[in-house]
């Protein structure tokens, strides 16, 4: 496995990269954003995903770090494309309860924003569930960072603990519903019935709802349906390196 010094070596060398999957509007179609997933070009070992060295990232702390890389390479990638087809998209980046709970955190995106010059309401933050491990710290720093403008999803939802209660009292844009509940949907009653509740409850609370891990027609049709509001998934294109050809994945 990696160690926090390959890490620390992986950035100073510019080893790491990030892919963009397009997030898209369910009803027409439009792209409305990007997801940026961070890559790992790793001299000897290829092409590495997050699953192999964002934990390691996140115990080792080398998270912060590599965070505010990540932040600041979707900014100014956003800004580069700004630049250069004249229309400006929102982009959304991970963001892991490390980061999050750092005492620096608002400072930095505060920071990145300014030296990149992307407007705050162009990023996205995507937390996952474990951030509500404090939820009176979480709402605090949500608050703060709606105020500056920028937005908040929370990620993965359905697969962690969040209570109800919870949910109401968090200052989200939007919530992405797990791939887990979408892959079966179409087939499975139960599974389509959690997707129609998460979305109807979502949207009871003024959240946009963003489905992951489209594959297929068949599951674009059933959000249309249910009124999603967006999809991210191999069906419209595989997460991809800046300027590459899309690419849908047909599984
Ligand atoms: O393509 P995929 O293997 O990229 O991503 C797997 C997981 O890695 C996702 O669930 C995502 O939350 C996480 N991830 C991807 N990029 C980043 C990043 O820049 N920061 C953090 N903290 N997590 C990321
Ligand atoms: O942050 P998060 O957990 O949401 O990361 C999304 C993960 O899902 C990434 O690893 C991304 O590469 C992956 N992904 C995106 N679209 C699809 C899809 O249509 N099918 C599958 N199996 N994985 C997907
Ligand atoms: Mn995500
Ligand atoms: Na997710």
């Amino acid at each position: 496995g990696f160690r926090e010094s390959d890490i620390r070596k992986g950035l100073e060398a510019r080893e790491f990269q990030l892919y963009y999957q397009p997030q898209i509007s369910v009803a027409d179609g439009e792209i409305k954003g990007y997801e940026a997933l961070i890559r790992w070009e790793h001299p000897e070992h290829g092409l590495i995903y997050p699953g192999d060295f964002i934990p390691i990232a996140e115990e080792t702390r080398q998270i912060v770090p590599l965070g505010r890389w990540v932040l600041e390479e979707a900014c100014w990638q956003m800004m580069s494309w700004w630049k250069e087809g004249g229309t400006v998209s929102r982009v959304s980046v991970n963001i892991s309860a490390v980061q999050f709970y750092h005492p620096n955190f608002m400072q930095m995106v505060t920071d990145v924003l300014a030296e990149s010059g992307l407007p705050a309401d162009y990023l996205e933050l995507e937390l996952t569930e474990s951030i509500m491990q404090d939820p009176e710290q979480a709402v605090f720093i949500m608050e703060e960072m709606r105020e500056m403008g920028v937005r908040l999803s929370l990620d993965d939802f359905g697969t962690g603990y969040t209570s109800l209660s919870c949910l109401r009292n968090f200052p989200l844009n939007s919530l992405k519903i797990d791939r887990s509940f979408v892959v079966n949907m179409t087939q499975d009653s139960q599974e389509k019935a959690i997707v129609e509740a998460i979305i109807h409850m979502a949207h009871n609370l003024n959240f946009n709802v963003i489905a992951e891990g489209i594959e297929h027609e068949n599951q674009l049709q059933l959000l249309y349906d249910k009124a999603c509001d967006e999809y991210q998934g191999y069906y419209y294109s595989q997460p991809l390196p800046p300027g590459a050809e899309r690419v849908p994945e047909r599984v």
